[in-house]
């Protein structure tokens, strides 16, 4: 039988903690001969519902499930973790600045970043999902200087999934037969979901999803502004933000990550960029990857149009004026 492997779930008692962990649990993250030790932290004002969680976890009785660290103590919840999935953070209330949000973000990162370095496995993955995605993710990787810029990733998944789901909507084909989309940039509103190199299964081979749909003005406007304001849909009408579909998504970056995408097949992952696609080196950005061996790389040599330039651009902006934000933070 393989060695459990150790998943620090942060924020495990919020609402998409309370859908993630028995995911884990089930092995839907790291597959159904994977043993797993859960370690999920909270903050004290979250200790008993915490607490709860890890009951329900000890009643659901699963067989992979070899243990579960509940703590409020960040060395504790990051002591021996291979996988980090980082969905604690504060949220934007009403009437805040964004700065005094990024602040408090900047400060949670910061201490959870070196948390992790200290204390984490060797060669530990994270997964930051608390938003500001991407600039969490990039603080956690500037104040952890010894994990490897490219274990450090956000989750940018859930959009890419949207974006698979709207295509297969549209087309009435299943999700399982629509690959390649991508999202550039943000995990935000000025994300870019293309289409472009987007393919779908049909029994005389994989077809490109703008033959089939033959609508750009919709794959131009309407179906980019249905996926970018997706999360605000879901508030409008859940009155509470995405969880299923959060946890579903992060479970699916860190399974492909470690098992392997698809030959043939590319994800979206925010990860550290290198200059490629002439997005400036050193954000945290959103990418076509492929993954093998438990390392990622982005997939190269995709012809990039202008009306896409100019998309990959603007949230490449609005990266930069968070990463000097974030800055403006720690001084
Ligand atoms: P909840 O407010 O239900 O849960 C957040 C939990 O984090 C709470 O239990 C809170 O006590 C805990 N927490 C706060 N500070 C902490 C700290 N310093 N250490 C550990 N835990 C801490 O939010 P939920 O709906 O679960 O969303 C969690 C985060 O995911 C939010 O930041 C949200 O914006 C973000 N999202 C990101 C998505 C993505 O695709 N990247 C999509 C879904 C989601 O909106």
């Amino acid at each position: 039988a393989k060695d459990p492997v150790r998943v620090l779930v942060t924020g495990a008692a919020g609402q998409i903690g309370y859908a993630l962990v028995p995911m884990i649990a089930r092995g839907i993250m790291l597959g159904a001969d994977q043993p797993v030790i859960l370690h999920m932290l909270d903050i004290p004002p979250a200790a008993e519902a915490l607490n709860g969680v890890k009951m329900e976890l000890v009643d659901a009785a699963f067989p992979l499930l070899k243990g579960v660290v509940a703590t409020t103590d960040a060395v504790e919840a990051c002591t021996g973790v291979n996988i980090a999935v980082m969905v604690g953070g504060f949220p934007r209330k009403e009437g805040m600045e964004r700065k005094d949000v990024m602040s408090k973000n900047v400060s949670i990162y910061k201490s959870q970043a070196a948390a992790l370095e200290q204390h984490a496995a060797p060669n530990c993955k994270v997964l930051v999902v608390a938003n500001p995605a991407n600039t969490n993710a990039l603080i956690l990787k500037e104040f952890a200087p010894s994990i490897p810029a490219k274990n450090i990733t956000c989750l940018t998944r859930l959009d890419h999934n949207r974006a698979l789901g709207q295509i297969s909507e549209r087309l009435n084909v299943p999700v399982s037969d629509v690959k390649n989309v991508i999202i550039w940039g943000n995990h935000s509103s000025t994300q870019y979901p293309d289409v472009n190199h987007a393919t779908v299964k049909t029994p005389s081979g994989d077809k490109p999803v703008r033959e089939l749909v033959k609508d750009d003005a919709w794959l131009n406007e309407e179906f980019i502004t249905t996926v970018q304001q997706r999360g605000a849909a879901i508030i409008k009408a859940r009155k509470l933000s995405s969880a299923l579909s959060a946890a579903s998504s992060a479970c699916d970056h860190i399974r492909d990550w470690v098992l392997d995408t698809p030959e043939g097949t590319w994800v979206s992952m925010g990860v550290y960029s290198d200059g490629s696609y002439n997005v400036p080196a050193g954000l945290m950005y959103s990418f076509p990857v492929a993954c093998k061996k438990g390392e990622w790389t982005i997939v190269q040599g995709l012809p990039i149009d202008e009306f896409s330039r100019k998309k990959m651009d603007a949230t490449a902006e609005e990266l930069s004026e968070e990463k000097s934000l974030a800055y403006s933070c720690l001084s």
